[in-house]
């Protein structure tokens, strides 16, 4: 795996790696062998699979499936849209900077289930059919449930809120997301007293997404973490859509998490399951590279990534249009999130943790 990968047009190299690379260190090494042995096996088996689901029937006869003709073509035709458009939340206004084009946030996208090498991930996504989904919730709660997606949304009310969006890689985007508090969710989950963290899996569909097909050293599915105080907070969001209409597939669909004072990877896309622990769960990127990703991975320009600075941020306004800007503490979020973490480093000389 090389870690710098050359994009063409505007696409510009990150400035020192792709940062979520994937490091073959020793344990991913051999992580990645062992499964290869299996992965030979089974890749030919998958590859027929895949092969199927690129074709549907119709009319009795076998047709390709059709690939999207564009970024804004990927919104999975039975997505629930009732509610939509949403009226916007006006607390949560974005002053020191514009709203990113919806083209570039639905273009510019890490999905590594489709593909982990590049941005431009929604061509891959004609395989993946959402609806209808279920959320499965378990672990320390009253009592173990399954939520319908479709009548979970219609049983929301449905707001729009601005945030800006910030990926561990330096680039940044500000965002109109429609969905609703992650409170409310969690507050359905009847979790007992006594859980103190929530973890959040994402789909596992090979046959639907060619990067768990093609990547197997990482290891599927997608998961991520918070501590129930975090989850509980009135800025985490769950994302049901974007810019007035249902969340395009290489976006999220059909929800995700949105938690905008973290780095992006903190908020799974597609979300299938919810449990409840009384101690920390492990995490995707801090199980694969604990010395460059934590647990709790707040947007802080103050503590650098161990292979570069986070002191500023690419924002993409649009396709053809980058600026380079300040980053701020918690993303501009410490209002509402600065009193989660008496500990993380305020100032410039302050210590170094992850
Ligand atoms: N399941 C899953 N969720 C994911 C990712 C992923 O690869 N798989 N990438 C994360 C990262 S690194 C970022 S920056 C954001 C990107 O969200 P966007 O493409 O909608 O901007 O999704 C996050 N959630
Ligand atoms: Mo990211």
């Amino acid at each position: 795996m090389g870690n710098i990968i050359l994009r063409p047009g505007w696409h510009i190299k990150e400035s020192a790696a792709t940062p979520h690379s994937f490091y073959k260190n020793r344990r991913s090494f051999i992580k990645s062998l062992g499964l290869g042995a299996i992965g030979l096996a089974t890749t030919t088996n998958l590859a027929c699979a895949g092969d199927r689901a690129r074709t549907a029937e119709v009319n009795g006869t076998t047709q390709p499936r059709p690939q999207p003709n564009g970024p804004l073509d990927t919104i999975p035709a039975n997505a629930t849209r009732v509610g939509y458009p949403a009226a916007r939340n006006g607390a949560f206004s974005v002053s020191e900077r514009p709203e990113s084009g919806r083209l570039v946030a639905s273009s510019y996208n890490n999905f590594y289930e489709f593909d982990a090498s590049t941005k431009r991930v929604w061509p891959l996504t004609a395989d993946y059919d959402p609806f209808p989904w279920e959320i499965e919730v378990s672990g320390m709660v009253e009592a173990p449930q399954t939520f319908d997606l479709d009548a979970l949304i219609r049983s929301m009310d449905l707001e729009e809120r601005l945030y800006r969006f910030r990926c561990v890689e330096a680039w940044s985007m500000t965002i109109p997301w429609t969905g609703f508090p992650l409170a409310k969710l969690i507050e359905r989950c009847n979790p007992l007293s006594s859980a103190t963290f929530v973890k959040f899996t994402s789909v596992n569909r090979p046959q639907q997404m060619p990067g768990i097909r093609n990547q197997p050293w990482y290891d599927w599915p997608y998961y991520e973490a918070l501590r129930i105080d975090e989850a509980m907070n009135e800025v985490a969001f769950v994302a049901t859509g974007l810019y007035g209409e249902p969340l395009t597939k290489q976006n999220g669909a059909p929800l995700r998490l949105v938690l905008p004072w973290k780095y992006g990877y903190k908020g799974p896309k597609a979300v299938t399951k919810i449990e409840f622990f009384d101690r920390q769960p492990g995490t995707f990127w801090n199980d694969l590279q604990p010395g460059e990703y934590g647990f709790l991975s707040n947007v802080n320009p103050n503590i650098p990534h161990p292979r570069w600075s986070q002191a500023t941020e690419r924002f993409l306004l649009d396709e053809n249009t980058q600026q380079r800007i300040e980053t701020k503490l918690f993303n501009g979020y410490g209002e509402w999130v600065g009193n989660l973490y008496p500990n993380e480093p305020r100032d410039p000389s302050g210590p170094i943790i992850r």
